[in-house]
């Protein structure tokens, strides 16, 4: 392992370099060249790698270093076949690490488990679905079967899933948004009355500033990066908030720009940058309106107008004087403290807002995975609304989603927690009554396999044993199950935890040509900004027995329930038919088949932007919270005698969630090992430790249970003292099943209370990844 500062800009040549080498590395280079200038074309394929938007310009190239991966991983030639199975017994897969079973290509024909060889061996579709039937239709009661989603699945295929299982009569959908945006969802519904964010891609070309909190675009969401670059270069403001300082918010270089690739240029993206403590955001906020409310009762004085908004904040919002109360009574001392910032950093950040007359305001899981984040999320809300920033061109609201189509999965119901007005319009459009009562998110999901209540859980893609906290736990949660099934492209972790009966589908990727009886078909989804368009794959390869999922889930459901609600195998005939009950069903969505031929597809609209207000007042909601008495609370502060850090769990530029590509982090200048803990130096110094040695960590969990992981490598960092971070999913065994945040039940991934010590030789049990 090699750590190295990296010098350089985020993109440039580095990320040239990189996209070639997983090229020539996935076997495959002339195709795979032909697949990525296909990538988020009018006539190509979305890219899997994440839900930021299209811009209307023409280029020929619209992919990013991070997407070119995830498309040239899927397209490998390689092939998990039944032979693979035979040779290789589970018991032998789970000792090798996830990069390994991701290596291993596609899977290729669908396979039961057998226990007695231990191998799963090959078994026919018709078999496979008529296991399923089985399993479901012995239930004592629908719910106790899980219907797990991960957000890759198109609109197509999970709004047949979100069907049938709905006629079967569960709304148990946990989600891998139930990891990820929920609190965004959840604090913006409220707030807002719609759960979406509420700019459009254009509107970043009109923003005066732009504010980021707790996001690495750079690789997470590489072609934000562009959006940010044109930004600033044509003199927007751009206001980082990022715990750790992340190259790509610093400066980038264009891949796609020659000038800047050949002179060796770059553009600084973030003309402020500041690094608040994990959890830190509400307070930062709350400052930001404390520092702005001073200046303004300073202009009233002074007989000027007020800084706000107020004839916004009259005729749409409610709340706003309760809200201006509080945060005139939250000391400073408790939000500098908090922040981890001083104030005049914090007022700072503030005269960039007051300057600008159009603000967006983005946002990804540096601020979702905590135990207040709705409370952050409503906090941003709040300021926004003081200033009126929503409904006006080049502002608003923007969490950026993470899968390429977990915004549309939600939109097409996959939703535990779904509205009376959903489940009245599909009883309505399909004739049957689904069920009202609400159906378990992930962390339920977890609990009711664990006490025997669910004894069904099915995939629709994701890697739920390694993405849930958890792990061990999470691992016997499913291996209680009597039926596990997973419908995937990839062989991974969850595939070894085998429940008493267990079948892995091989599906059609994205890139893929999906053929059905009435030709090549397209599917549709939705990106971070409410756009709906077409994807259709490119890649013509050997595909096996290899089916689409609406081709899967119409098997499963023809097999559990017949023809009902509707024709299943006749509707994967042509897909358009799906489109066309999509169309009958979910609002916004008449003539769907006519308007995704549009070039760019189309905009759902989002009603917020419109200021129709969808709460129960019909006006914007100011929600007033206070700030968390301590971000670590002192229950789990007294479970050690020993220094308490918080550590978050992060992506690094070489993965995608539980996809492990290789054992680069180029930007954090690492290199060859993902096993590390970036501490900072003092705190290094003050645990007696030295950088590079090795440690274990144990997190803190009122509950009795030890949760440790062993031998990671210390890494001194620029980061907030007490403040740690290292990779997930190597982590998640960290996680307290109970350790979640409040109203969204989203894992706290980013704020776990853990000791550290030196390492004994020891590794763990559910070690998941090594080089
Ligand atoms: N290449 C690639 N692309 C992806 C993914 C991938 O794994 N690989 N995953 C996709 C998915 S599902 C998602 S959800 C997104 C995730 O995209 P991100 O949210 O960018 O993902 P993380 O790696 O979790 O990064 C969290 C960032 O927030 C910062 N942070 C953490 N805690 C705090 C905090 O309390 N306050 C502040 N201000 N900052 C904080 C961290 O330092 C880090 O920069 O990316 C999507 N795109
Ligand atoms: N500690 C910690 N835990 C986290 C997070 C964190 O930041 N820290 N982040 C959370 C977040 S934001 C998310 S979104 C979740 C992600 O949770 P998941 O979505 O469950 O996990 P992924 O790793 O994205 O799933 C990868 C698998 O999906 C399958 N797959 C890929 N493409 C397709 C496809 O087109 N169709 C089908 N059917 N299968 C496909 C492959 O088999 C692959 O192995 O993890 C969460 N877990
Ligand atoms: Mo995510």
């Amino acid at each position: 392992m090699t750590v190295k500062k990296y010098e350089g800009s985020a993109g440039g040549w580095g990320a040239l370099l990189s996209t070639t080498k997983h090229l020539v590395k996935s076997e495959n280079v002339s195709r795979n060249i032909r697949n990525l200038l296909k990538t988020n074309q009018d006539k190509g394929f979305d890219c899997p790698g994440c839900a930021w938007g299209e811009s209307e310009e023409k280029s020929r190239f619209r992919f990013c270093e991070n997407g070119a991966k995830a498309v040239n991983w899927e397209a490998t030639s390689r092939r998990v076949t039944p032979e693979f199975f035979q040779q290789h017994p589970v018991s032998w897969l789970t000792q090798q690490s996830d990069y390994f079973l991701e290596y291993q290509g596609r899977l290729s024909h669908p396979v039961q488990y057998n226990r007695e060889t231990d191998c799963y061996e090959a078994v026919s579709w018709q078999q496979a679905f008529m296991l399923i039937a089985k399993h479901l239709n012995t239930l004592e009661h629908p719910n106790q079967a899980e219907f797990y989603t991960s957000g890759r699945a198109s609109n197509e295929a999970a709004f047949l899933y979100q069907l049938f299982v709905r006629k079967f009569g569960s709304n148990n959908f946990p989600d891998c948004s139930n990891m990820c945006h929920e609190a965004s969802g959840i604090g913006l519904k409220q707030a807002i009355g719609v759960g979406k964010g509420t700019v459009t891609l254009e509107d970043f070309e009109h923003a005066d500033a732009i504010f980021v909190f707790g996001q690495n675009p750079g690789t997470n969401h590489p072609r934000m990066l562009d959006t940010l670059r044109q930004a600033s270069r044509r003199g927007a403001a751009i206001v980082t908030f990022n715990t750790l300082k992340e190259r790509g918010l610093e400066r980038f270089t264009n891949p796609q720009s020659p000038k800047e690739m050949l002179t060796d240029g770059s553009t600084q993206i973030s003309q402020c940058y500041f690094t608040p403590k994990l959890g830190g955001d509400m307070a930062v906020v709350r400052g930001m309106v404390k520092a702005l409310f001073v200046i303004d009762n300073a202009e009233l004085d002074a007989g000027r107008s007020s800084l706000f908004d107020q004839t916004f904040i009259a005729e749409h919002t409610q709340g706003g004087a309760e809200y201006l109360k509080a945060v005139e009574a939250t000391p400073w001392n408790e939000i500098t403290e908090q922040a981890g910032l001083s104030q005049s950093e914090i007022e700072q950040a503030a005269a960039i807002y007051r300057q600008s007359k159009r603000v967006i305001i983005t946002w990804a899981m540096g601020i979702t995975q905590h135990k207040h984040s709705v409370k952050t999320i409503q906090e941003i809300a709040n300021l926004q609304l003081l200033f009126g920033q929503l409904g006006r061109q080049g502002a608003g609201l923007c969490p950026v989603r993470g899968h390429s189509n977990v915004q549309g999965d939600r939109t097409m119901g996959i939703d535990e927690k779904p509205s009376a007005a959903f489940i009245e319009s599909i009883s309505s459009a399909f004739d049957f009554q689904a069920p009202l009562a609400s159906g378990h998110n992930t962390v339920e999901a977890i609990k009711a396999m664990l006490s025997g209540e669910s004894k069904v859980f099915i995939g629709l893609g994701g890697n739920f044993a390694a993405a849930t906290p958890d792990t061990s736990l999470t691992q016997r949660a499913l291996s209680s199950c009597s039926l596990t099934v997973n419908i995937a492209t990839k062989l991974n972790r969850t595939h070894l935890v085998p429940g008493q009966d267990s079948l892995i589908l091989p599906c059609l990727g994205r890139t893929d040509v999906d053929m059905q009886a009435s030709g090549a078909q397209s599917i549709t989804v939705e990106d971070s900004f409410s756009m709906v368009h077409a994807s259709a794959g490119v890649v013509e390869s050997d595909i096996g027995e290899m089916r689409s999922e609406p081709a899967i889930i119409a098997g499963i459901a023809e097999a559990t329930l017949g023809k009902q609600p509707i024709d299943w195998s006749w509707v994967i005939e042509d897909y358009s038919r799906i489109r066309d009950l999509i169309a009958k069903a979910i609002p916004g969505f008449t003539g769907m088949n006519r308007k995704i031929k549009q070039p760019g597809g189309f905009y759902l609209g989002n009603s917020a932007a419109e200021r129709q207000w969808q709460t129960a007042s019909k006006k914007a909601e100011f929600i007033q919270h206070d700030l968390p008495v301590h971000l670590l609370p002192a229950n789990l502060r007294e479970l050690s005698n020993d220094p308490v850090f918080v550590l978050q769990t992060m992506r690094s530029h070489d993965q995608y969630n539980t996809t492990i590509y290789g054992f680069e982090d180029r930007y954090r200048g690492i290199s060859g090992e993902r096993k590390v803990l970036f501490v900072n130096e003092d705190d290094i110094a003050a645990l007696g430790m030295e950088n590079n040695q090795l440690v274990d960590i144990e997190s803190l969990w009122p509950d009795g249970v030890e949760r440790k992981v062993f031998g990671f490598k210390l890494v001194a960092y620029d980061i907030p003292a007490g403040n740690i971070a290292a990779y997930f999913p190597e982590t998640n065994p960290l996680v307290a099943i109970d350790g979640k945040g409040d109203l969204s039940d989203t894992p706290i991934s980013k704020a776990i209370p853990v000791v550290l010590s030196t390492a004994v030789l020891k590794s763990n049990k559910i070690d998941i990844v090594s080089a």
